[in-house]
C-alpha cells in the first residue's frame, strides 16, 4: 500500500506531483488524466495507480504490472510554457529522469533504449507512454505515462525484451515511495533545464544510449529498415544512417543487429 507521507516528505518539488491522485485501481493512468480534462487540470498534477485493468505501452500494446508491488503513474503537463518543448525531448526527459533516479539511489548502471525505455544489464525496467491532445494547431495537454517494475520478482516470458525490476537487480525490496519522489524531483529539474539549455536533456541522453555507433534495424508497423543508429536531433528523433544517406526515425522499435 502507497504511504503517501513517506512520499510527500520527500518530494521537493514545485509544481510536478503537488496535486497528486492515489487510485487503488484505474483502467490506465494516462486514460484517466487524457479524459479528465474538465476536473484535472493543474499542471504537474500526478495519478497513481494501485493496479491497472488495462495498462497500456505505444501502438496498444499492454503494459503490465503486479498490483501493489511497482509504480504505474501519469503526470499531466498543461502549462503553455512548457509544452513549448517538443514532445520528444520531453518524452527523453521522462525515460532520463527514471534512469538518473535508479542510479541515484541504487547505484545501478542504467541504459536508455530510444524512444523510451530504461534497461538494466540489457532487461526493461521501465518504459514511457506519452499522449497528448491538441487545441486547435497548439497541443494543451501532454500526458507522461511511466511503468517501473520495482519489487516484482518474476515477469512473463514473452515481452519482447527480457524484463527485470528494481529489486532483482539490486537484490533486496525498494521503497517505492522515495524512488517516486526522486524521479518527480528529477524531472521537474530536467524540465526547466530543458527551458533554459535545451541541449542538456540530449546530451546526458545520449551518455546513457549505448546504441548510438550500432548497427540497428528498426521496426514501424511491419516495416523494417536497417542502418547505423547516428544520432538522435534536436526533437528527439533517431537518425539512422543508411547507403542512401541519413533518414528521420520517427517512431518504432529498435533492434541491435
Ligand atoms: C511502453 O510501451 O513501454 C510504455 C509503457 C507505459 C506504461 C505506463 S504505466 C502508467 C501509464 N498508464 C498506462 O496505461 N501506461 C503508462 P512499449 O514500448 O510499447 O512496450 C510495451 C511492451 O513491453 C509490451 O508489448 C510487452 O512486450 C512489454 N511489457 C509489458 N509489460 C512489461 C513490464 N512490466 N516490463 C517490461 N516489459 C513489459
Amino acid at each position: 500500500m502507497f504511504e503517501y507521507e513517506k512520499f510527500d516528505i520527500k518530494l521537493d518539488t514545485d509544481y510536478i506531483g503537488r496535486n497528486f491522485y492515489y487510485l487503488e485501481e484505474t483502467d490506465s493512468t494516462n486514460l484517466f488524466l487524457m479524459q479528465n480534462t474538465k476536473t484535472l487540470n493543474n499542471n504537474g498534477t500526478v495519478v497513481l495507480a494501485e493496479n491497472q485493468t488495462k495498462g497500456r505501452g505505444r501502438k496498444d500494446r499492454s503494459w503490465s504490472s503486479a498490483k501493489g508491488l511497482n509504480l504505474t503513474f501519469s503526470i499531466l503537463i498543461s502549462d503553455s510554457e512548457i509544452l513549448k518543448i517538443y514532445p520528444g525531448i520531453i518524452n527523453l526527459a521522462c525515460s532520463l529522469s527514471v534512469a538518473v533516479s535508479i542510479e541515484n539511489i541504487f547505484q545501478l548502471n542504467t541504459n536508455l533504449k530510444w524512444p523510451n525505455d530504461v534497461l538494466i544489464n540489457n532487461k526493461k525496467v521501465a518504459g514511457i507512454l506519452l499522449e497528448s491532445s491538441s487545441k486547435g494547431k497548439n497541443i494543451n495537454r501532454i500526458v507522461a505515462g511511466i511503468g517501473i517494475n520495482v519489487n516484482q520478482v518474476t515477469f512473463p516470458a514473452d515481452f519482447k525484451i527480457p524484463a527485470t525490476s528494481v529489486k532483482n537487480e539490486f537484490k533486496s525490496n525498494v521503497e517505492i515511495e522515495s524512488l517516486l519522489a526522486e524521479i518527480l524531483n528529477t524531472f521537474e529539474e530536467l524540465l526547466e533545464s530543458a527551458s533554459k539549455n535545451p541541449g542538456y536533456i540530449l546530451k546526458e541522453w545520449r551518455l546513457k544510449c549505448n546504441m548510438i555507433g550500432d548497427k540497428i534495424t528498426i521496426s514501424e508497423n511491419d516495416k523494417l529498415k536497417s542502418g547505423i543508429f547516428d544520432d538522435i536531433d534536436e526533437n528527439g528523433f533517431l537518425i539512422l544512417k543508411t547507403k542512401n544517406g541519413l533518414e528521420k526515425i520517427i517512431s518504432g522499435d529498435v533492434s541491435i543487429v
